[in-house]
């Protein structure tokens, strides 16, 4: 026995020998593990999941927001796919399958089934806490960088321009070669804002904060932009908060066979997430979108970098204008009430000293100018409560029609500017709101108007007070017209960033308003499709203004030539008598 458990050199050399070839075995199966690939991109899985981990966002959302980041598997079973053809729509799959939809490409839509918004809001609603909520994050390798994308799926978009079913927008954060951030691309409809990481607001250094505007799930990178330019958006810090711990993360692999399992096949997917009523509708960005990587995400996909590279940058000088222009109102109230209160204590002051001019005013020429002061202050009431610019239309085409003539554009004090995109039914939309209430505007010019008159010492001072406010009014109408002329501009512009596709006779015919801005009218050909008829010039609200600075200005000359009735100054006392 004791012969059997002698160990030889043979023995233990067979016993070196297989502990060495089984650590060789465990060494390279560990790191096989730590470097499996599945959607071969060159990251290893262990590393996608720990960036996808460390930058997941911290979501704000505004008050009133009714839809959160999602499950796509809710809203598939919610769905039947349809398929259309020209304006022909034809049901597919009562209950399509990831699997069902995966080779499905374009004309395929996903219309929900629970009928409208409410219903759709309501079940989402009912649902919502046991489903929680999905966010997608694909980690990639482009060049040398890594770029890590969020992707958010919403049941709804319910904006005020934009109304459509689904919705995906989708941040990300650009790694250069040594893992370290560099910056991060917000979407914002068709595009979007980058900022510097250093720029980001974080929570705990890594998780980006991401301000979601209501209804239409822009992504916003501070609380209070939205009101600048074409943004349109309603962001805020007053909603309900997703933190990056209460995210449900799925890793998404990458398109193409072998890039992901058999569950994220619905990535294949190249119709739209949403029903696609009517054909016009994908024009006018209400139909559904497509998927991360299809359609117009194929950008943001294939190409991340140079997307981000595309969009514009916003900064600590952005910010700021927007923290102005979110405060605008206020401001103006403060600035206002300050005037009038200096104002008031001057004229306090003037009575003390007996020093109101305004009974011997009335009772001179003078009063002619102050009563076209007045006229002056109605007018501008009118000009401020009736339409300024106007674009009509009478279009009459396959795609879209109108009922004869409707309005196209409407520039006025009440709303801004307002668009009708000929959609939906929904009739003008503001694309472009004034920043104070017109009711506060016109109360701020006559309180401060009338306390100019009351309070005036000299007819020459409120004559030259009447002046600068005509000059100012002719300054304000010719921006008026200069931003008319920018707007016809900007109309492709603001075309892409809705999501819209104009033909180019449309970019040509805004041209041609852009040259003949105050007054015109034509007709166009769309390509096969039929006429347009377009008419636009200055409303009676521009003109009211003209006329309101003219009565200013000749108001002004008018008091500025009243002989004072008493002398500004006391004579010189005689000089006194030499000695
Ligand atoms: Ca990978
Ligand atoms: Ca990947």
């Amino acid at each position: 026995m004791a012969k059997n458990q002698k160990l030889t050199p043979f023995k233990l050399s067979c016993i070196v020998l297989l502990a060495l070839m089984l650590l060789v075995f465990v060494g390279q199966f560990s790191a096989a593990q730590a470097q499996l690939d599945q959607d071969n991109d060159g990251i290893p899985d262990a590393k996608e999941t720990e960036l996808a981990l460390m930058y997941l966002p911290y979501l704000q959302f505004k008050s009133g927001e009714r839809f959160f980041p999602v499950v796509i598997s809710y809203h598939l079973n919610n769905s039947i796919l349809k398929l259309r053809s020209g304006e022909t729509v034809t049901p597919v799959d009562m209950s399509p399958t990831i699997s069902a939809i995966a080779s499905r490409g374009e004309g395929y839509f996903l219309a929900n089934k629970l009928g409208n918004l409410t219903e759709i809001a309501a079940d989402y609603e009912q649902k919502r806490a046991s489903i929680g909520y999905t966010v997608y994050c694909r980690v990639t390798k482009e060049s040398t960088s890594i770029v890590v994308q969020y992707w958010f799926f919403y049941a709804y978009n319910d904006a005020p321009l934009n109304v459509h079913e689904g919705d995906w927008e989708m941040i990300q954060i650009l790694l250069d070669s040594s893992e370290n951030p560099v910056s991060a691309v917000y979407s914002q409809h068709l595009r979007g804002q980058r900022a510097a990481w250093g720029d980001v607001e974080k929570l705990e250094t890594t998780h980006p904060r991401v301000y979601v505007a209501r209804g239409s799930h822009a992504n916003y990178f501070r609380p209070y932009q939205g009101k600048l330019g074409l943004e349109g958006d309603e962001v805020g810090a007053d909603g309900f908060v997703l933190n990056p711990s209460d995210l449900q993360i799925v890793l998404l692999g990458e398109l193409g066979s072998g890039g992901h399992g058999p569950s994220q096949d619905w990535l294949e997917f190249g119709g739209r997430w949403g029903n696609w009523e009517k054909l016009a509708d994908a024009a006018a960005g209400f139909a559904g979108p497509y998927g991360p990587g299809q359609g117009d995400n194929y950008e943001r996909w294939s190409n991340s970098i140079s997307w981000g590279q595309s969009v514009s940058v916003v900064d600590g000088t952005w910010f700021t204008l927007s923290w102005f222009a979110s405060n605008f109102l206020l401001f103006f109230v403060c600035v206002t009430v300050l005037l009038c209160l200096w104002k008031v204590w001057r004229i306090v002051k003037l009575k003390k000293t007996g020093g109101l001019k305004l009974p011997s005013l009335l009772g001179s020429r003078a009063s002619a100018g102050i009563a076209l002061g007045i006229i002056a202050m109605a007018l501008t009431v009118g000009g401020m409560l009736l339409p300024w610019y106007t674009v009509r239309a009478n279009v009459q085409t396959s795609l879209i029609s109108t009922q004869g003539e409707a309005d196209l554009l409407v520039l006025d004090g009440q709303r801004g500017v307002l668009v009708n995109l000929l959609v939906g039914g929904n009739g003008l939309s503001p694309i472009f709101s004034l920043q104070i209430p017109l009711g506060i505007l016109l109360l701020a010019g006559i309180v401060l108007g009338l306390l100019d008159i009351v309070g005036a010492k000299t007819a020459k001072g409120l004559g030259n007070k009447y002046l600068m406010g005509g000059i100012t009014f002719l300054v304000v109408f010719v921006l008026l017209i200069v931003f008319i002329i920018q707007l016809a501009f900007m109309i492709q512009s603001l075309a892409n960033a809705m999501g819209m596709s104009l033909p180019s006779e449309a970019s040509e015919m805004a041209k041609t308003v852009a040259q003949q801005p105050l007054q015109g009218t034509q007709t166009r050909t769309i390509g096969d499709f039929g006429f347009v008829n377009l008419s636009w010039g200055l409303g009676l609200g521009a003109y009211m203004f003209l006329a309101s600075a003219i009565m200013k200005l000749v108001g002004g000359i008018i008091l500025r030539t009243t002989k004072s009735l008493q002398p500004e100054k006391s004579p010189l006392p005689p000089p006194p008598p030499l000695t």
